[in-house]
C-alpha cells in the first residue's frame, strides 16, 4: 500500500510504553492485552487530533457549507483497525507492536464494538461518514450516546438470550466529551402565549429539563488528514435546577431530574424495521434532535449574521422518520427564539431540511399517538399543528373534494401524528436507499406525494466502504488486487473493473480462489473456537447473515436445509456437493416468531451435524452474537450470499454488497440492490430465483395466495411441514415449532412456500456450478470485479452533488 501519512515507528512505540506507565503504571512487560489497546489507541489518538484540529480550522476559514446527518443509529463497530486502515500505517503499527511483543490483531480483538446501531440502516451511517471524511467533505454525523448498545447475543438450549452490551465499562479511547458546548432540552410543561411589541411569543413552561452534554468522535479520512466528527448526545441533570430544587425541599423533583436524564440515553431500542412506540423513544429522538439542532444553528452564527443563509450552509439530512421532529424543531428555533414569521421560517426550514426513506415495511413506518406527542413536546406539537393546517389547506386546493389525498396524506389523521408525511412536508428531497425501492416509493407507498411534487423524490443507491470490508477485513484479497491493479481501488472503487482480465486465467484463478480458502481456513477456525463445531473449508460456505426477519425469510433457507437433509437420508442417489450452512442473526428481544426461528435453526443443526449417516454432506452453523466485527471474517469467506427477501420488501440490503466485493455469488430474489448487483455482474454470475417485485404486489392487491394448494401438491414441501410439527426437530415438545407451521400454512405473508420450488432450484445450480471450478473462479471474481458502483463513495458523491450541494475541502498539516 502507498504510504501517504508519514509513520514514526519508534517515536509511537515509546508513546505506547509512555501511555501504559502513565495510564496503568506498569511496565509494558506487565500490561494485560486491554491495557495495551488502551495505550495504543490513545497513541493512535494523539495523531488524529492535530488533523482533526487543521480539518476544523479550514472549514471555518472557508466558511463551509455542512451536511448534519442525523440518525438514531450510528453501527460504527470497532475503531482502532479502521483508523490505522485510514491513516495509511495499519502494517507500520503491526510492525511496531511486534518488536513490542504484541499481535496487532488480537490488540484489535480487545475493543468491544460500537453497537450503536441494529443493522443496515446504522451501518450505512456508519460507512457514509467514512465516505465523507475520506472524500473530504465537510460533515458531522449526530446521534446518541446509549450506554448499552446493541444487546449481545448468547445462544442456550438453541434460544436466543440477549445480555447487555456495557460497552463503555474500559473507557472508550477515542472519544473527547466536550462540555463545553452543553444545550438545554425541555420536555413537557405548557405554552403561554405573550405579547411584546405587537407580536405573539409562545413561551414554554413548568418543563422538566435535560443537559444534553456532546462526546465527540474522530472519523479519519483514508490518507488525506481529514477527520471529521461524529457527535452522539449524553444526557445529564440540569445542576442548577437541582440545587434550586433541592432547596427548596423538592428532593424528589431534582431526583426525578436525575432518572429522567439517565433514562433518556440509557439504551438503543433493539428493532430493526420496526417501531417501538414507546414514549421513551420519543424522548429520545426529540432530545439529540433538539440538542444537534441548536448546535448547528449557534454554530452557523458565529460565521453568518443572516439567518436567512442557513440553506446555503447548512443540511440536514434525516436517517429515516426517527429525526423526523428536526423540521418542527428548526421551525421552533427560528420563530421562537430567532424571531422570524413563519413563511420565511418554513422557507428556510424545508430548504434545509432533506429525508431519506429507508423501508416500505407498514410496521416500521412511524405514527405518535398525538395524546403523547402533544403532552411530551406541546411547542412542538403546536407547530406540527399549524404545518398540518398549512399543509392539508394545500393539498385541498390542489385536489378540490378530494377526501382520499387529505386522508393518504394529512401529518395530523386519526389521532396520530405521521412521522413520514411530517418529513415529507418539511424536506426539499426525498429520497429512496435502491432504483427498485425508489421506483415502488414513487408509484405505490408515496404516490400522492411523488404525483403532488415528483422534482422533490430521487434515487440514491446505498453503498459500503471498501475501506473496512476489504481492505482491513480481508487483507489478503486486499493486497492481491493492489498486486495487480495498484491501490487506488481504495479510493476508487470502479478500478476494480481492471481485475475483469485476470477472470479467465487459469492462475489468477487459482491465486484468488486460495485467497478464498485462507479466508475460509480463518472462518473455520473462528468457528470451531466459539461454536465449538468443525466444518469443512473444502465445503461450499452458504452464508446468510442479517437481522432476523420473516420478511428477509431465514425460515426459507433453513426449509430448505432440512428438505436436503430429507433427500439425502431418502434417496440414495442424492448428490450434493459438501455444504455448511452458515447463519447469523439477532433477532429483536420481543419479537417472538424470529426467536423462535433462531431456536429452528438450532434445533436443526443440532440433528444433522450429528448424523454420522450423511457424513458430513451438511453442516448448519449459527454464530453467535453476529456483529460488525465477526462480519468482517464472515464476507470474506463466504462462496454463496444468501438474498433471499421477498422481493419487494428489502428496500437495499448493504450485506449483498460487501459480499460481492469479497467474490461471493449471490443467490437471491429480484428485490432492493440485488437487481442492480444483477445488472452490474450480469445474470449469468449471480443465481436468481423467485416471484419478482410486481408479481408479489399483485398478489398483495388481491388478497394474498392460497399456501395450502401447494401444501397439498408438493410432497417435499409436505414433508418439510410435517417436521416442523412431529417432533423431529423438538423430541421434547412437539409442538414447539407449530406456530412456524401455522403461519406457514394459513397465511404465509412471505410467499415462503410459493418461492420454495424455486429456492429448491436456485440451490440445485449453485450445486452444479460450483463443481465447475473454473467457471465458477471466474463468476466469483467477476463478482469481485463489478463491485465498484456498491462503494459508499459513489453514493456519497450521489448526496453531495444532487442534494447537499457540498464542496470538497483539502487540509494540509502546517
Ligand atoms: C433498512 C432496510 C435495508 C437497507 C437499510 C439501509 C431500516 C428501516 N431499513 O434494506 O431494511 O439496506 O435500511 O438503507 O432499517
Amino acid at each position: 500500500m502507498k504510504k501517504l501519512i508519514d509513520f514514526d515507528k519508534e517515536g509511537f512505540k515509546k508513546e505506547v510504553i509512555t501511555n501504559v506507565k502513565t495510564l496503568y503504571r506498569r511496565p509494558i512487560e506487565e500490561a494485560t492485552p486491554q491495557q495495551v489497546f488502551q495505550a495504543v489507541s490513545y497513541a493512535v489518538k494523539d495523531d488524529i487530533i492535530d488533523r482533526w484540529i487543521a480539518t476544523h480550522k479550514e472549514y471555518e476559514k472557508k466558511n463551509v457549507k455542512t451536511v448534519y446527518y442525523l440518525s438514531m443509529e450510528f453501527l460504527m463497530g470497532r475503531a482502532l483497525g479502521n483508523n490505522l486502515i485510514n491513516l495509511t500505517y495499519y502494517d507500520a503499527v503491526k510492525e511496531a507492536l511486534d518488536e513490542l511483543g504484541f499481535d496487532l490483531n488480537l490488540i484489535e480483538d480487545q475493543e468491544p464494538d460500537a453497537a450503536l446501531g441494529n443493522g443496515g440502516l446504522g451501518r450505512l451511517a456508519a460507512c457514509f461518514l467514512d465516505s465523507l471524511a475520506t472524500l473530504g467533505y465537510p460533515a458531522y454525523g449526530c446521534g446518541i450516546r446509549y450506554r448499552y448498545g446493541m444487546f449481545k447475543q448468547a445462544i442456550k438450549d438453541g434460544y436466543q438470550i440477549e445480555l447487555p452490551d456495557d460497552w463503555l465499562k474500559d473507557g472508550n479511547p477515542f472519544e473527547i466529551k466536550r462540555p463545553e458546548y452543553a444545550v438545554e432540552v425541555k420536555f413537557g410543561g405548557y405554552v403561554r402565549v405573550e405579547n411584546r411589541d405587537g407580536r405573539n411569543y409562545f413561551i414554554q413552561d413548568g418543563y422538566q429539563t435535560v443537559r444534553a452534554v456532546p462526546y465527540d468522535v474522530p472519523v479519519v479520512g483514508y490518507g488525506n488528514n481529514v477527520v471529521n466528527t461524529l457527535r452522539i448526545w449524553d444526557a445529564e441533570a440540569d445542576q442548577e435546577f437541582c440545587l434550586d430544587s433541592f432547596d427548596k425541599g423538592e428532593y424528589e423533583k431534582a431526583v426525578e431530574q436525575q432518572n429522567l436524564a439517565k433514562t433518556i440515553v440509557e439504551v438503543l431500542y433493539p428493532n430493526d424495521n420496526h417501531y417501538a412506540g414507546k414514549e421513551l423513544r420519543l424522548r429520545q429522538q426529540y432530545f439529540f434532535i433538539s440538542a444537534s439542532v441548536q448546535r448547528a444553528i449557534l454554530k452557523f452564527k458565529e460565521k453568518n449574521s443572516d439567518i436567512h443563509n442557513l440553506p446555503d450552509k447548512v443540511t440536514f439530512q434525516m436517517n429515516d422518520t426517527h429525526p423526523t421532529v428536526a423540521v418542527a424543531e428548526l421551525m421552533r428555533i427560528l420563530m421562537d427564539e430567532e424571531g422570524l414569521e413563519w413563511d420565511d421560517a418554513w422557507d428556510i426550514t424545508t430548504r434545509t431540511c432533506a429525508y431519506t426513506n429507508h423501508t416500505i415495511m407498514a410496521e416500521a413506518l412511524e405514527k405518535w399517538p398525538i395524546e403523547l406527542f402533544s403532552r411530551l413536546l406541546p411547542r412542538i406539537y403546536q407547530i406540527v399543528e399549524e404545518i398540518n393546517r398549512r399543509f392539508v389547506l394545500k393539498i385541498q386546493s390542489m385536489y378540490p373534494g378530494n377526501q382520499d389525498k387529505v386522508k393518504n396524506m394529512a401529518i395530523l389523521y386519526d389521532g396520530q401524528v405521521k412521522m413520514a408525511h411530517l418529513a415529507i412536508a418539511g424536506s426539499y428531497s426525498v429520497n429512496g436507499v435502491a432504483a427498485l425501492h425508489t421506483k415502488i416509493l414513487e408509484e405505490r407507498e408515496l404516490k400522492d406525494f411523488y404525483e403532488m411534487r415528483p422534482e422533490q423524490f430521487n434515487n440514491k443507491t446505498n453503498g459500503i466502504t471498501q475501506r473496512r470490508f476489504l481492505l482491513h477485513g480481508n487483507p489478503l484479497l486486499a493486497s492481491w488486487i493492489t498486486d495487480k491493479i495498484g491501490d487506488e481501488w481504495i479510493v476508487k472503487l470502479s478500478n476494480l473493473k481492471k481485475l475483469k482480465v485476470y477472470a479467465t486465467d487459469e492462475k489468477y484463478q487459482q491465486e484468488f480462489m486460495n485467497i478464498k480458502y485462507q479466508n475460509k481456513i480463518r472462518l473455520a477456525n473462528y468457528i470451531k473456537e466459539h461454536n465449538g463445531v468443525d466444518v469443512d473449508p473444502r465445503s461450499i460456505f452458504d452464508v446468510q447473515v442479517k437481522r432476523l426477519h420473516e420478511y428477509k425469510r431465514q425460515l426459507l433457507n433453513i426449509l430448505h436445509v432440512m428438505y436436503q437433509y430429507n433427500e439425502l437420508k431418502t434417496n440414495p442417489s442424492y448428490d450434493m456437493y459438501p455444504t455448511t450452512y452458515i447463519f447469523g442473526a439477532k433477532a429483536s428481544a420481543g419479537y417472538k416468531r424470529a426467536k423462535l426461528i433462531i431456536k429452528l435453526i438450532n434445533s436443526v443443526a443440532d440433528v444433522i451435524n450429528n448424523d454420522a449417516s450423511i457424513k458430513g454432506k451438511i453442516k448448519v452453523v449459527f454464530i453467535e452474537n453476529y456483529r460488525v466485527s465477526n462480519a468482517e471474517l464472515i464476507f470474506a469467506a463466504a462462496d454463496v450470499s444468501e438474498q433471499i427477501s421477498t422481493a419487494s420488501r428489502e428496500a437495499s440490503g448493504t450485506g449483498n454488497m460487501k459480499f460481492m466485493l469479497n467474490g461471493a455469488v449471490t443467490l437471491g430474489t429480484m428485490d432492493g440492490a440485488n437487481v442492480e448487483i444483477v445488472e452490474e455482474v450480469g445474470e449469468e454470475n449471480a443465481v436468481i430465483f423467485g416471484l419478482r417485485a410486481e408479481e408479489v404486489m399483485k398478489y398483495e392487491r388481491e388478497g394474498g395466495y392460497n399456501p395450502k394448494d401447494i401444501y397439498n401438491n408438493d410432497a417435499a414441501v409436505r414433508t418439510v411441514l410435517t417436521q416442523l410439527i412431529n417432533g423431529m426437530y423438538s423430541s421434547d415438545d412437539p409442538d414447539r415449532f407449530r406456530d412456524l407451521y401455522d403461519s406457514l400454512i394459513n397465511e404465509d405473508v412471505y410467499f415462503i412456500l410459493k418461492d420454495f420450488a424455486s429456492y429448491v432450484e436456485a440451490h440445485r445450480k449453485i450445486d452444479t456450478l460450483y463443481r465447475d471450478e473454473k467457471n465458477w473462479a471466474k463468476m466469483v471474481m467477476l463478482n469481485t470485479a463489478c463491485a465498484g458502483k456498491f462503494s459508499s463513495d459513489r453514493t456519497i458523491e450521489e448526496y453531495a452533488k444532487e442534494i447537499w450541494n457540498l464542496k470538497k475541502v483539502k487540509v494540509t498539516l502546517d
